[in-house]
């Protein structure tokens, strides 16, 4: 199964939100394996965004990013990057589909509440970055036979 990384920003702790996002992933059926939380520094900001550093909005983003705690988590389940992908919705809530996350959640381009990764590859980098392999807990929901038919395993 594939995992994908999953970061509750700032904003999202700010506001109250974890619990009411965290719970979508779940009622979806993704299965949580790793979660901590932790303040992102500038440095750790500069890894994470390491493709947008020269950006003209970097400098706002990393103000944004270590402004308050993070809850790093990671998700496993069947297309789990897409899925995640396409549950949060567009970067910019304003442009975020309602019934998605940030459509639902976030009228921000930046303060977009959750970060996932949009590869397999920045899956792989993203977890190594935050979670050692100790940190991954794989386990078998009793309920996983109600959520998928064997032949789509
Ligand atoms: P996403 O993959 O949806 O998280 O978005 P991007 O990788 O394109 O951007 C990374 C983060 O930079 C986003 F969470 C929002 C932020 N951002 C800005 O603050 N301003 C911009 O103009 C574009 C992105």
């Amino acid at each position: 199964m594939d995992r994908t990384f999953v970061m509750f920003k700032p904003d999202c702790l700010e506001r109250g939100l974890v619990g009411r996002i965290l719970s979508r992933f779940e009622e979806k059926g993704l299965r949580l394996v790793a979660m901590k939380m932790l303040r992102v520094t500038p440095a750790l900001a500069r890894q994470h965004y390491a493709e947008h550093v020269e950006k003209p909005f970097y400098h706002s983003l990393e103000e944004f990013i270590t402004a308050a705690p993070v809850v790093a988590t990671v998700f496993s389940g069947p297309e789990v990057i897409r899925v995640v992908r396409d549950m949060l919705g567009a970067t910019s809530g304003l442009n975020a589909l309602p019934g998605t996350i940030r459509g639902d959640h976030s009228s921000s381009r930046q303060m977009n509440l959750v970060h996932a990764s949009d590869s397999l590859e920045s899956a792989k980098r993203e977890i190594g970055i935050y979670f050692t392999p100790s940190d991954m807990h794989d386990w078998d929901p009793a309920l996983a036979c109600w959520l998928q038919a064997p032949s789509e395993a």
